[in-house]
């Protein structure tokens, strides 16, 4: 609507033969647009300065998108209403402009407005609200299952479709970093994906409470031990796309990131074979978990089932948070 618009007063403000030669500028522009890879990869990671939601690369964090710019242009609405009302009573009803001020304390019109209104504002928000929320927690037709454990502090994927294979993800500590990895985001194992693929995300823990958490896909859950909860998403375009562990689950939690990367149906079955033969008996995957995040306090080397309950040191900070 808003380049129609521009097209509008672009074509009244100049001559005929200016307007056409502006449109076809504009068309030409348009259509470089639309040539431009659709398909392009995609990066969905936090950027300085970013004030909005990362780009969306699935069903579910499109309509994140859209329940979120709803919701903001309501209470925007609400907020320049509130405002004005404040400030014309403070203007209208000021002890010198309103020296005896009205006794009325009951106006039964209004008090039923300002309760019924209200209500119909969040029934308004409620309805998308409550759509989206079922609308994320079961994927519909899943092609594919990926399960995710959680421990402290790292990451475990299991492809239970592709012969259970299975391995951890650790962060790149800061001193191992690669030309154009990210600190604090890049891992050593990536969970990837097929593009295009609805995929099925099953996650638990071992240990404590962590959350699987990668805004650009629009996902957020829990990994609860002893519970299985569930999401999913659909990758739209072949990517990488970061996340992070957004539950406080002890000293390392800032170290245990989330790397989904999303690659064209033939490359993931070339990986899925690649994989299969390197974590078959795999020796960079040790027996007992390293700890993630060189940077924070270490505390390398206690066995799994230890930790959250025996860290000497910092129990309080795995129990209490
Ligand atoms: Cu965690």
């Amino acid at each position: 609507m808003l380049v129609a618009t521009i097209c509008r007063r672009v074509t009244s403000a100049f001559s005929k033969g200016f307007g056409a030669v502006a449109l076809a500028g504009l068309g030409v522009g348009a259509l470089a647009l639309a040539t431009l890879p659709a398909k392009a990869n995609q990066i969905g990671e936090p950027v300085p300065w970013g004030m909005g939601l990362q780009a969306a690369a699935s069903p579910v964090k499109e309509r994140i998108e859209s329940l979120h710019d709803m919701v903001l242009v309501i209470i925007t609405l609400i907020t320049i209403f509130v405002l004005a009302l404040l400030a014309y009573a403070v203007m209208r009803f000021s002890a010198a402009r309103n020296p005896n001020p009205s006794r009325t304390s009951h106006n039964t019109l209004l008090e039923v407005a300002w309760t019924v209104i209200p209500v119909l504002i969040l029934v308004v928000i409620a309805v998308p609200s409550f759509r989206l929320l079922y609308f994320q927690d079961r994927a519909r037709e899943p092609e594919m299952t990926v399960k995710v454990t959680a421990f402290q502090w790292a990451w475990e994927y299991e492809y239970p479709d592709h012969d259970g294979l299975k391995f951890e993800s650790y962060m790149v500590p800061t001193e191992n970093l690669q030309p154009g990895q990210r600190r604090l985001l890049d891992v050593d194992n990536e969970l990837v994906v097929p593009v295009g693929k609805e995929v099925r995300v099953l996650v638990t823990s071992r240990d404590v409470i962590h959350s699987l958490f990668v805004p650009a896909l629009g996902i957020q859950k829990y990994g609860i031990p002893g519970r299985t909860l569930e999401t999913w998403f659909k990758i739209d375009r072949p990517g990488v796309y970061y996340g992070q562990c957004n539950q406080i689950c002890g000293v390392n939690h800032a170290y245990m990131p989330i790397v989904v990367r999303a690659v064209p149906e033939a490359e993931f079955t070339a990986w899925v074979a690649e994989a299969k033969r390197r974590f078959a008996n795999d020796a960079t995957q040790p027996a007992e978990p390293r700890i993630a995040g060189a940077e924070g306090p270490g505390r390398g080397g206690q066995a799994d089932e230890a930790r959250g309950v025996q860290l000497a040191a910092g129990a309080n900070d795995n129990i209490s948070r």
